[in-house]
């Protein structure tokens, strides 16, 4: 094949295959630009006062990447705006926090229709280019307009949100329509994939032609389910590193003999924080035999500090935290440690593998990652048990985690005790079931089916110039 074009908004390529600082996703897509000898393009991250059409090209890691700086007004109204105050929350089913504002919606068609215009000339007949996420939904209309005839894919990192949610979206039949211009789109699993199918068939009146394609408003929509995975071989490696077994030490040391439960969430509302430390005072509250004896690490970075709905988050649970720790902390100990800082990737190998229970409780979740590390980090002979929320996308893959209904409290407590009293041979027993899960859908798994598959789609006809307005 040619080479592989990947757009994503931000560009996160590592340094060299060592470089921590960055997560699976990146170092996969890197992976893939060495072997394809494409390169990699979005936002600088930087702020301009005026475009001027100057890009940034770098070498990173062997991975060549080509950015460019954004205008305030878009930042705010693109970034901030439509991607993290109006698709984010929609996706994950809050549109009591939806903004529908007529302003970021033109800001983000304006930068959509900005990144096309500087990509377009860029690519090569038989480049083959990959999209990454609601940010960037309506960029292939934009090239399509501009006469891109290559296979261009889609893949969506959040959930696709119900119909009969969608339709509260001003001009959501305009965004589906434009992504007609994909010759492939994925999502994380059956149910995000089938809720899209739903919105064709039953909003645009579309027609199933097979199980994978639907025929709507003149499009053809080619789907397909690739979950996404983790880097398994590094990640293993990395809970074996130097840094993750003094890690493992030290939280051994500092828990002096008391079971240790681990959350790694960005902060976000959708991760369900607020419901599991509610889950864990139910629990504390119910299992009075088990105060003292087990505590809570919740490492939370802070993430889009800049919207309001995340700093209402973040006091919310800085009271809720604060709350558990004064009614139930004695002298010597304190059930819940919350922190807002990063680790390094080895250092969270460490954590996961020192803690007995690993909770997962988002309400609403393309996949979720974190899953999937704390599975891999596990000692195989002494593993600890995966508390997960059924309304991620990972629970449709890993059944033999303890699958748990994050809205009800007394369900999660109930769920934290069992996990804390399982038998070693039935913990063995899920964790192989669940690392055989991990092992069978790894990053590059994910990476090459979706790349192969967008590469034996038929070349998209020209139809789509003319009809998208
Ligand atoms: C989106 C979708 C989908 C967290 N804290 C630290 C740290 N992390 C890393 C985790 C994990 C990643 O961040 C989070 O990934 P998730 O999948 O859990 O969630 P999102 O960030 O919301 O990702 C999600 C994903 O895209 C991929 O498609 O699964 O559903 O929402 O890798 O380890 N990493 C380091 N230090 C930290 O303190 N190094």
């Amino acid at each position: 094949m040619g080479r592989l074009i990947v757009v994503s908004n931000r560009v996160q390529a590592p340094k060299d295959a060592s470089d921590s600082s960055v997560g699976g996703l990146a170092m996969a897509l890197a992976a893939a630009l060495r072997a394809y000898d494409g390169f990699w393009f979005g936002w600088s991250g930087e702020t301009t006062e005026e475009f001027d059409g100057q890009m940034n090209v770098e070498e990173r890691g062997g991975v060549t990447i080509k950015t460019i700086p954004l205008e305030a007004q878009d930042v705010d109204e693109y970034y901030n705006g439509y991607a993290n105050k109006t698709l984010w929350p929609l996706f994950h089913h809050r549109i009591d926090l939806t903004a529908y504002e007529r302003s970021y919606s033109h800001g983000y068609e304006r930068t959509n229709k900005r990144f096309a215009e500087v990509l377009e000339p860029m690519l090569e007949p038989d480049d083959v280019v990959w999209i990454h996420d609601y940010h960037l939904i309506p960029l292939a209309s934009y090239l399509r307009k501009l006469g891109v005839r290559n296979r261009i894919g889609f893949f969506l990192h959040t959930p696709w949100p119900a119909r009969q949610l969608l339709v509260t979206l001003p001009h959501h039949g305009q965004m589906v329509r434009a992504m007609g211009a994909y010759d492939l789109i994925g999502f994380h699993t059956e149910e995000w994939r089938g809720l899209f199918c739903d919105y064709l068939i039953e909003q645009a009146q579309g027609k199933r032609l097979d199980s994978d394609t639907v025929a709507a408003s003149g499009e053809i929509y080619r789907t397909g389910v690739f979950p996404i995975g983790i880097d398994v071989e590094g990640f293993v490696e990395g809970s074996h590193s130097e840094l993750a077994i003094r890690t493992l030490k030290r939280m051994n040391k500092s828990g002096d003999g008391r079971s240790m439960m681990v959350g790694v969430d960005r902060l976000d509302y959708s991760k369900g924080i607020e419901e599991r430390l509610s889950g864990f005072e139910q629990f504390l509250t119910d299992h009075e035999e088990w105060r003292k004896r087990v505590f809570l690490l919740q490492v939370t970075p802070l993430s889009r500090d800049t919207v309001d709905s995340y700093q209402d988050i973040r006091e919310r649970l800085e009271g809720l935290a604060g709350r558990v720790n004064g009614q139930f902390a004695d002298m010597d100990w304190q059930p819940i440690r919350y922190l807002n800082r990063t680790y390094r990737r080895d250092q969270l190998a460490g954590i996961y593998r020192a803690s007995r229970v690993g909770l997962v409780t988002a309400l609403r979740d393309g996949m979720n990652l974190v899953a999937k590390e704390y599975v891999a980090a596990q000692n195989p002979d002494d593993p600890g048990v995966l508390i997960l929320s059924r309304f991620t996308g990972a629970a449709e893959q890993m059944t033999a985690a303890l699958l748990v209904n994050p809205y009800a409290r007394e369900e999660l407590a109930d769920a934290i005790y069992r996990a804390l009293e399982m038998p070693l041979e039935e913990r063995i027993e899920r964790w192989q079931s669940l690392m055989d899960v991990v092992r069978h859908t790894d990053i590059a798994i994910w990476r090459d089916t979706f790349v192969s598959e967008l590469q034996a789609t038929a070349v998209t006809p020209p139809r789509f110039a003319a009809s998208v307005h």
